[in-house]
């Protein structure tokens, strides 16, 4: 008889906090982030009861706590194919398409998350990977040596791939085992600071662009941010400033509201690390920016429409007095072009722009008859029952290429003329990517039915 499984939410929330360890002694700042945020989400939770109420009822409040997304770059098909396979063993799947191309960087993205309301309420670990688009290299034979270098790297441990395959094989892993493959699959996201190249090659991918340079001249996809979720961002910020750490000028994302929608999220710079060249080329002054840190506060998860109506608004932010920029007075932009965005969760609902998880409260329990009888926005009218937002566990990709673009330490565009190729992407992952909004609106559907069966 072998031991019986432990469970994929276990092994990732095993993995989240290995990582979440790495990572604090990786970059100290780190640290200093996630003691920022836990003060504030304690005084947000302190001042406001119906929030914490609204937590706990939904099962976020265990959650937040260690609640984090990591962001990883990949250079080839086998590589994804691989990670897809380790994350499967925790329970994170691919879900949605990010293009970065259109925002001048090489790398097409997905987010490997889990799925169901147990899952995430268990430990809601992400991590958004990305592939680099080596065929968005001009220079042929500098493409060609990408991919020669790339080619030869191995970025998986032996006992990491052994322990996938019996993973796969046999539907699960012990505790024993769990721990071991916890402990092997970090040795892929850890920093080394040896380059792998030459000097002068890592100069020339680097002026290719500098993600190119990050995901070819290292050993492995690097870990190179783990974002704790605040439930102030604008505190979270003011708060970054204090400690002197040099937070990103815009907060991405949607301006401060009411009733917070999708995601908003600050980083601080990228940190210079030093760098060992091969026969000490370089010497001291081998330098490269790999890690930055971030922090995200997560709203209501919109419907195609309502999102449609945010990318409209964003747009029309970003194009006022300006090129497409977030110069100038953003800020204020962005507020007045949101005040078209409903901001009350009443009109959300009735418009059908955000998804909701409803749930009968006390009252609603005492009266069954009455219950089974009346449309969910009447329960929710008389007290019957609680509608609370569905928290957007996703990304943005103009966020994101806000991100990259800022930790990539410049104003660093490139204008690629290359488009979606979710094909290419899918086919290089070897599976199709889950649909973000068909996730979201199965947890509304299994809620409402719930409501009928109490
Ligand atoms: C990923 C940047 C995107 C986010 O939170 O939108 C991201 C990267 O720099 O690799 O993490
Ligand atoms: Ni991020």
């Amino acid at each position: 008889m072998s031991a019986p499984f432990t469970t994929p939410d276990q092994i990732r929330r095993l993995f989240a906090q290995a990582m979440s360890r790495m990572y604090r002694t990786e970059v100290p700042l780190y640290g200093t982030l996630v003691e920022l945020v836990e003060r504030i989400n304690a005084q947000v939770l302190a001042d406001d009861p119906a929030l914490a109420a609204q937590l706990r009822r939904n099962g976020e409040r265990e959650r937040l706590d260690e609640e984090r997304h990591g962001a990883i770059r990949v250079g080839t098909a086998e590589e994804l194919a691989t990670l897809r396979r380790l994350f499967a063993v925790m329970g994170m799947q691919p879900v949605g398409y990010y293009d970065l191309s259109v925002a001048g960087v090489p790398v097409h993205s997905t987010a490997f998350r889990p799925l169901t309301a147990e899952a995430l309420a268990q430990n809601p670990f992400r991590v958004f990977t990305s592939l680099l688009r080596l065929e968005l290299i001009d220079d042929a034979a500098l493409r060609a040596q990408a991919a020669e270098i790339l080619g030869r790297r191995r970025i998986f441990t032996p006992q990491a791939l052994a322990l996938i395959e019996q993973a796969e094989r046999e539907g699960g892993l012990s505790q024993a085992d769990a721990e071991r493959f916890v402990a092997e699959a970090l040795e892929t996201f850890r920093w080394h600071g040896d380059a792998t190249v030459s000097l002068p090659t890592y100069h020339a991918l680097h002026d290719a662009h500098r993600l190119i340079a990050d995901v070819v001249s290292f050993r492995g996809p690097h870990i190179n941010h783990l974002t704790p979720r605040t439930l102030d961002i604008d505190a979270a910020q003011a708060g970054m400033v204090d400690a002197g750490i040099a937070a990103k000028a815009v907060i991405e994302g949607p301006p401060r509201r009411a009733c917070p929608i999708l995601l908003r999220q600050t980083s601080f710079k990228a940190l210079e690390e030093q760098v060992h060249f091969p026969d000490g080329q370089g010497g001291e002054q081998g330098r490269h920016t790999a890690r930055f840190g971030e922090i995200e506060q997560r709203g209501l998860a919109l419907t195609p429409k309502g999102r449609a109506l945010y990318d409209q608004l964003l747009a029309q932010a970003r194009e006022i007095e300006g090129t497409g920029s977030t110069g100038g007075d953003y800020g204020t932009r962005l507020q007045a072009v949101f005040a078209s965005f409903p901001d009350d969760h009443a009109t959300l609902r009735q418009e059908g722009l955000g998804y909701y998880r409803y749930q009968l409260t006390d009252a609603g329990h005492a009266e069954p008859h009455r219950v089974a009888d009346l449309p969910a926005e009447v329960l929710v009218a008389s007290g019957l029952a609680t509608a609370d937002p569905i928290v957007y566990e996703d990304f943005l990709p103009v966020s994101a290429a806000g991100i990259f673009q800022s930790n990539l330490g410049g104003e660093e565009q490139r204008a690629y003329a290359a488009h979606a190729n979710r094909e290419a992407f899918e086919a290089a992952l070897g599976a199709k990517v889950h649909d973000e909004f068909a996730l979201y609106e199965g947890l509304q559907a299994q809620s409402l039915a719930a409501l009928r069966t109490p």
